[in-house]
């Protein structure tokens, strides 16, 4: 045993310093079998303090550190890189509750706690959690705020970074800031709450958190609806809205490609349309009313967008089993895509109404250069956020498309520049966007992002090579 593991091992325990390549095989390659690394350990620390002393031993040794929830990254951020230098920190058993406000509207949990179980925990008590989105079974709150996801009830409560008050950090050096506040209301300095979310593992270890419950929804109407395109999608959503206004909470967009895709690989997906649409939305209202009262609004609305030729087709829900099987077809799209093959994954944002033209835009300039592509478009259409993501020609070659991806990312996000979006909207940099940082970055907002790394993580290793490109760049100097 190295000095290195002999520390380790004596700080949290053997069993929890993982070195056998069985034992630490999970932990090492990600959800989407994109990527593969190696490790000289997997640690499973099981509290904070415990945390604590890992970061100051490998601070120590100068050893990087790959945090890691449920390792369901979608832009390989938990992945350590080949060297085999570094160790992933992994929080899934720092998995508590710690404590539920009823009054203020709060639960404090530890990072490593699955994200149903946070939303079954609000509900036990009559409350809500509103984040929630396909891994919900497996990813954690700490890789939620790390990346500070998003999912479908954005529409309505906002991103995980809206829906947290405080938390714990464990810093590069051992340190640990207890930011563990339930304050709705705090002006007293920089908010170095929102630094680390969304800072995927290279400003701190997450160890903790406050968030905010909302009132239980009592009743839910929803609906699988056929629209032409996501132009005719768009102008639904501003209809639904105007009928319905903020009981509006999901709004999920998928062209007929997506819906082919998924009955296809999906065995217990069913379309609840009579005949294949060019492109559905799945519509959820939520509200505190009875339920009948909120499905004929919705009813309404529809009828309403029939009539003016928007909707082809509607099926609403008319219980929770027909709800979730409406639920089962948006929610297998991601496991349809790696059943098909290696696509090519954007998660671009860009304002509401640019969208339409973006998907024609797009789909043009990506088949001038790959005929034969396929697009397969989905997502969150009321935030601005799609996945457009790219399959290889049928029959093409998988390593020929490989090749060509670099290109076709390239397209992708220049159109999505010319817009004035972003490059990812909820699953973050990680490894995947890296290379595209300098391009799409003003290069001062690269600099004082470098300048924050190197304050709070000086010897570059927190999750190295994820998020941030290249080597530190030499401070500014005023003129
Ligand atoms: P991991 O994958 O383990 O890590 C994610 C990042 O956070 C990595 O950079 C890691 O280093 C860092 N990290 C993890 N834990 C900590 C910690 N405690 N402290 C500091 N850094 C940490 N995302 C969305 O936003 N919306 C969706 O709708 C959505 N749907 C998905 C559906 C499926 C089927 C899958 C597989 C993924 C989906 N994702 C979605 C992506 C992913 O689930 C989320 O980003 C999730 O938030 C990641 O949580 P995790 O615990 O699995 O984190
Ligand atoms: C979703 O919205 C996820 O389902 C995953 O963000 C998207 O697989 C994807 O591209
Ligand atoms: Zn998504």
């Amino acid at each position: 045993m190295d000095d290195l593991i002999a520390a380790l091992a004596e700080a949290l325990g053997e069993a929890n310093v993982l070195v056998s390549q069985q034992d630490q095989a999970p932990f090492l390659t990600d959800w989407l079998g994109k990527y593969r690394g190696a490790a000289r350990a997997v640690l499973r620390p099981g509290s904070t303090a415990e945390v604590a002393a890992a970061m100051r031993i490998c601070a120590r040794h100068e050893v990087p550190v790959v945090p890691q929830g449920g390792n369901t990254s979608m832009s390989g951020g938990a992945t350590p890189d080949m060297s085999g230098r570094a160790v992933v920190l992994s929080l899934i058993r720092l998995n508590s509750i710690r404590s539920i406000d009823i009054v203020g509207n709060t639960i404090t949990v530890d990072a490593g706690i699955v994200l149903a179980k946070v939303q079954q925990a609000a509900q036990e008590v009559g409350r809500f959690f509103p984040l929630s989105l396909g891994a919900e079974g497996s990813c954690t709150i700490g890789g939620n705020l790390a990346a500070n996801a998003g999912g479908v009830a954005v529409l309505r409560y906002g991103t995980m970074r809206e829906l947290t008050l405080g938390l714990e950090v464990v810093l590069a050096d051992g340190r640990i800031w207890d930011g563990l506040t339930a304050l709705r209301k705090d002006n007293t300095g920089y908010a170095l709450r929102d630094l680390f979310i969304g800072s995927e593992g290279t400003l701190g270890i997450i160890t903790g958190a406050v968030l905010k419950l909302f009132a239980r929804p009592h009743a839910r109407a929803s609906a699988f609806v056929a629209v032409q395109d996501a132009a005719a999608a768009l102008a639904l959503l501003s209809a639904i809205r105007d009928h319905c206004g903020d009981r509006l909470t999901a709004f999920e967009f998928m062209t007929g490609e997506c819906l082919a895709l998924i009955l296809r690989h999906i065995g217990d997906a069913r379309l609840p349309l009579a005949i294949m649409p060019p492109a559905a939305v799945l519509i959820e209202l939520s509200d505190q009313d009875d339920e009948p009262g909120l499905r004929e609004r919705l009813e309404a609305a529809l009828a309403d967008s029939i009539e003016t030729g928007l909707v082809h087709d509607a099926a609403i829900a008319q219980d929770g089993t027909q709800a979730r099987a409406f639920w089962r077809i948006r929610e297998g799209v991601s496991e349809a895509l790696v059943r098909e093959g290696k696509a090519a994954k954007h998660d671009v944002s860009m304002p509401v109404s640019a969208m339409a033209d973006f998907v024609a835009a797009a789909d043009v300039a990506v088949r001038a250069v790959a005929p034969g592509v396929r697009p397969i478009v989905f997502g969150h259409l009321g935030d601005g956020n799609l996945h457009y993501n790219l399959l290889p020609a049928e029959a093409q070659d998988a390593a020929a498309f490989a090749a060509l991806a670099p290109a076709l990312t390239r397209i992708v996000h220049d159109e999505i520049g010319r817009r004035r979006g972003s490059i990812s909207a909820e699953h973050g940099i990680g490894q995947l966007r890296v290379a595209e940082m300098p391009l799409r970055k003003a290069p001062l907002e690269l600099e004082l992002m470098h300048q924050l790394k190197h304050l709070l993580d000086p010897a570059g290793l927190l999750n190295p090579g994820k998020l941030l490109p290249g080597k530190l760049l030499p401070a500014s100097t005023p003129n």
